[in-house]
């Protein structure tokens, strides 16, 4: 198949909604529900019928302390799915390998999702240049075993856009197409509840970098841990009203892309973001 090269667009004046599809046994977020191929394939294609544009297949969790697959299990868990899916509709592959992208890719991944912008394999960048694939680059301290202790800034915000910048202009140095580019200030990664909602408070600062911006919040703890007491968080799976809220907040602002676990969700708030604007349809 031909990767498609340009950034996949939403419906009309919306945003587009990207399912998550973790193939995981330890994602935060659904705690491995989909880890068998078949049950991710069927939840793929569910939430491509609610609604979502894009579907990113991932086969590493991300949570604060995961360990690492090995390099052959990532590629056992994602490239059945991927190769599943992607007669569907546009599908990004979420890793940070490089061999795991190229396999990918080579099944009918459209979109490289790095977490950690192409910062963890030097083969990375080179390999998305070559492709010619829209490229989503997070803003990433370092792997998720201790990245909370690197959740230290002067300024949240102007640093981590500051750090964004510097990693965009590397990238188009190395060959990857500024209009394929995506930033995404990675919520949750080497970030504090309070450092989440303050780059939520002032995304356009990230949206005035040039580039399309992913917004990831969905399920993260700090929405979980907002009108609550320390120890009464709701759990992530109660947490998608309050991810259509964000969710609803990023598409004002003119977000490129959502990520988002609740797909009805985010259609939903999308649609009322919309109405708002004067498109009710
Ligand atoms: N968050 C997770 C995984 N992949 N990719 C991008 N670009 N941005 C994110 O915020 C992001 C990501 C966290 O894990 P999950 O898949 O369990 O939500």
């Amino acid at each position: 198949m031909t990767p498609a090269t340009e950034l996949p667009v939403g419906r009309p004046g919306r945003p587009v909604v990207m399912g998550v599809v973790n193939v995981t046994p330890d994602s935060f977020s659904d705690g491995g529900a989909w880890f068998q191929p078949g049950d991710a394939l069927a939840h793929g294609r569910a939430l491509r019928g609610q609604g979502a544009d894009v579907l990113d297949v991932g086969g590493e969790s991300t949570r604060p302390g995961a360990e690492r697959p090995s390099e052959a299990e990532e590629l056992r868990r994602v490239l059945p799915v991927v190769e599943g899916l992607a007669g569907l509709g546009p599908v990004s592959i979420d890793t940070m390998r490089a061999s795991v992208a190229a396999a990918a890719l080579d099944v009918g991944a459209t979109l490289v999702n790095d977490v950690s912008g192409g910062l963890a394999d030097p083969d990375m960048v080179p390999l998305v240049a070559e492709r010619g694939v829209p490229f989503i680059a997070m803003h990433w301290r370092g792997h998720s075993a201790g990245m909370q202790e690197r959740a230290v800034y002067d300024d949240v915000v102007a640093d981590v856009c500051r750090e964004l910048a510097e990693r965009a202009e590397a990238l188009v140095a190395a060959g990857v197409a500024p209009q394929r580019l995506v930033l995404d200030p990675g919520f949750g990664f080497a970030k504090t509840a309070e450092h989440n909602w303050q780059l939520l408070r002032r995304l356009e600062e990230v949206l005035a970098l040039g580039h399309p911006v992913l917004v990831g919040t969905s399920r993260k703890a700090f929405l979980g841990k907002v009108g609550r007491e320390p120890g009464a968080e709701r759990p992530p799976l109660e947490r998608d009203v309050a991810t259509a809220v964000t969710t609803a907040h990023a598409a004002r602002l003119g977000a490129w892309c959502v990520r988002v676990h609740d797909v009805v969700a985010a259609v939903d708030a999308l649609d009322v973001v919309a109405a708002l604007g004067g498109d009710a349809s």
